[in-house]
């Protein structure tokens, strides 16, 4: 086909993506299969493949995702993201009532929306194309999380019209695909997210943003950053935002009485369980953004909306016995047993009991009944005994004093209120340590989940994870239900993660306190195995992120001979010891390094807490009065007294280099630097 020819079925293709996604995503239609839309799509990849030069980033093929970040880069919100108060009861509706009516002096309009559990998100359109999104971060600052956002089909790359404006609002990942990507973590291994919420930043956190693709994560719009001149109340923004082509959850109401509130409260807690999404609460806000202003914003949140958060489910359930697990790194949980009790939609037949000082405090015995509830809505926990239904039958627990992996003596350490098993050769904490050192965040063997590992274990083929290295196939296919073809693909993951980069081994490794965050800090600065080994206390507590107890940990377990032995046949089976990640440079300084500030009047977009910080993290000062060293003076409005001093320095010392600044050349200086320190 000519060029042109090109072009118009690479649009063509783009129109009919952006119309289906908008349909299903913002319109609840299902205008097309799921084949037939992948068809399409592919058939877009393979145009614009052979047409790289008419790529943009707003082509619905942008969010297959495949980049692999290094890491995350600082977002600046042009206007704050508060959180919000919260409210528990109808009593703390009827005080936000109360006082949204006293301050508006009129009857106020609410706006009743669903609160999702997912996690803040701001996305920037310029001209109507998606530029950049974030998360919430500290409010002020966010991670900028563009790449990862670009695979979430519900956000859509560009709106029906070309304004510029920044839309706020939850991603989140629906119940299914919350439910199918604990299962798949659960069957390798990994720890279980504990509610969507985690889930999702979990997710919008991954540096390989193919893997974020996979996820299926939605997103809801619920607030323009500055509506002015668009929408006058919160009922004209959602409506605008649906007219853009953003998905507003529909599920919102205006009403305008609390009567009403509180009749949307127990609808919200009616429909909760039969949503495709999980819900933690209602969010009311006032409508009108004229009343909105004049209520206005405390430090930490706005005086016109209020967060209503469901309370917990819980159900009855008894305590049939006390099940023990020994971790990675030695520590003995105990887990209830109970009887299986329905709650919050899923079946509950254990809960953690965390460690033998929360027995003892909510004195639980086997056979008693209990009070559970999922802690975050899906770990279920027990909030207590009801100990007025006990017959005299119920056991008292005592933990073990040995380990129920290999019986040696349990040890419990100063301060700490786990007991662990200290033997390092305790077969549990071995098996424990291989699946850890396989799993996705660590070397990322595919296929040697939680049962392979036990099962190398138990034949005897792996004590260690060197011995992953020389497996042989004829002993892979000697296991249970173990093919040609699987075992074949379990080789050949096992040799690719040979060349696996030091920080992935290092957390791998298991070394106590070592996250994949500190693993990464170290990697990053001592860059092979042999420097890391080398490295003393001082030189490990030179390094910013670095404390004295992950010092201390990092230099016994090098200076344990076993361990220097491992990381030796690691090293002969051909793994790989040194690191991709950029060398570590010096912080950007911006245009307040070093320079001393003065913060007055009102700012509107930051508190003077937030503005602070941002200067000090540039590495500038802050300081409360203007002298002949002050070198910026931040006016907001209403400055006094501290605005005439700097002007009258300024008439007598003209060469001073004091400099005044209103809140938006203030803004504007925090922008263009960029505020860009890479994690
Ligand atoms: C948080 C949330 C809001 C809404 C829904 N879900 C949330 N998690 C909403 O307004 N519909 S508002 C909000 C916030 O302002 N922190």
């Amino acid at each position: 086909m000519s060029d042109s020819g090109a072009a118009r079925r690479i649009e063509e293709l783009r129109s009919l993506l952006r119309d289906y996604d908008y349909r299903y995503h913002v319109l609840d239609e299902s205008p097309v299969s799921d084949v037939e839309y992948d068809a399409l799509l592919h058939e877009l990849v393979d145009w614009e493949r052979s047409h790289p030069e008419l790529i943009t980033p707003d082509s619905p093929t942008q969010r297959v995702g495949g980049a692999v970040l290094e890491g995350f880069v600082k977002a600046v919100h042009r206007t704050p993201m508060l959180s919000l108060g919260n409210a528990f009861s109808d009593e703390d509706l009827r005080d936000f009532d109360a006082r949204a009516r006293q301050a508006a002096g009129r009857d106020a309009g609410y706006v009743c929306e669903l609160k999702i559990d997912g996690l803040a998100t701001s996305l920037l359109y310029e001209e109507g194309v998606f530029v950049r999104g974030a998360t919430r971060g500290d409010g002020v600052t966010g991670e900028d999380i563009t790449h990862n956002l670009r695979t979430v089909r519900a956000l859509p790359l560009r709106l029906h019209t070309a304004v510029s404006i920044e839309v706020r609002g939850e991603s989140y990942l629906p119940k299914v695909a919350f439910e199918r990507l604990n299962r798949q973590r659960e069957a390798r291994g990994e720890p279980l997210f504990a509610n969507p919420r985690n889930a999702a930043a979990g997710s919008l956190r991954q540096l390989d943003t193919a893997l974020v693709a996979e996820r299926r994560l939605a997103f809801f719009a619920y607030a323009l950053a500055t509506p002015e001149g668009l929408a006058a109340s919160q009922s004209e923004a959602l409506t605008l935002m649906a007219s853009l082509g953003v998905p507003v959850n529909p599920h919102w109401k205006r009403v305008s009485s609390l009567e009403e509130v509180l009749a949307y409260v127990r609808w919200a807690e009616a429909a909760r369980a039969d949503l495709p999404y999980e819900i933690d609460g209602v969010v009311i806000k006032v409508d009108s953004f004229s009343a909105q202003r004049e209520l206005g914003v405390t430090a930490k949140s706005p005086r016109f909306a209020i967060a209503y958060k469901f309370a917990a489910e819980q159900a009855e359930s008894r305590i049939l016995r006390i099940d023990l697990s020994v971790g990675r790194t030695g520590v003995v949980t105990p887990t209830a047993v109970i009887e299986p009790v329905l709650l919050a939609g899923t079946t509950v037949s254990r809960a953690t009991l965390h460690n033998e000082d929360v027995i003892r405090e909510k004195d639980v015995r086997v056979g008693d009944l209990v009070l559970v509830q999922k802690a975050g809505d899906i770990i279920p926990e027990i909030v207590r005994v009801l100990t007025e239904d006990r017959d005299g039958s119920e056991q008292p627990y005592r933990m073990p004093t040995a380990c129920p992996a290999c019986q040696s003596a349990l040890v419990r350490e100063d301060g700490e209120a786990a007991l662990r098993c200290v033997n390092p050769s305790c077969p549990a904490k071995r098996v424990e340590s291989l699946i850890h050192f396989a799993s996705r965040s660590a070397m990322n063997i595919e296929g040697l989940g939680d049962m392979i590992v036990e099962s190398l274990h138990e034949a005897g083929l792996v004590k260690d994870p060197a011995d992953f290295y020389t497996l042989a196939k004829e002993q892979i296919l000697r296991l249970e239900r173990m093919g040609d073809k699987s075992a074949n693909n379990l080789l050949q993951a096992i040799t690719a993660s040979r060349r696996q980069p030091l920080e992935r081994l290092l957390f791998g490794l298991g070394i106590r306190l070592v996250g994949e965050k500190a693993a990464q800090t170290l990697a990053r600065r001592f860059r092979t195995m042999e420097r890391l080994m080398a490295a003393d206390t001082d030189e490990l507590l030179d390094i910013p992120d670095i404390g004295p107890k992950v010092a201390e940990s990092v230099i016994a377990y090098f200076a344990q001979p076993d361990n220097r032995l491992l990381v030796e046949r690691l090293r002969s089976v051909g793994l790989r010891f040194d690191t991709d990640l950029p060398e570590e440079t010096e912080r950007p300084g911006g245009p307040f390094a070093g320079k001393t500030v003065v913060l007055t009047g009102t700012l509107t977009a930051l508190t003077r807490q937030q503005a602070q910080k941002l200067v000090e993290d540039q590495g500038g000062k802050v300081s409360g009065s203007v002298s002949l060293k002050t070198d910026y003076l931040v006016a907001g409005t209403a400055a006094g007294s501290k605005l005439a001093k700097a002007e009258d320095l300024l008439r007598v010392s003209p060469d001073a280099s004091l400099r005044i600044l209103d809140e938006q050349a203030f803004l504007r200086m925090l922008d263009a630097s960029g505020i860009t320190g890479r994690e």
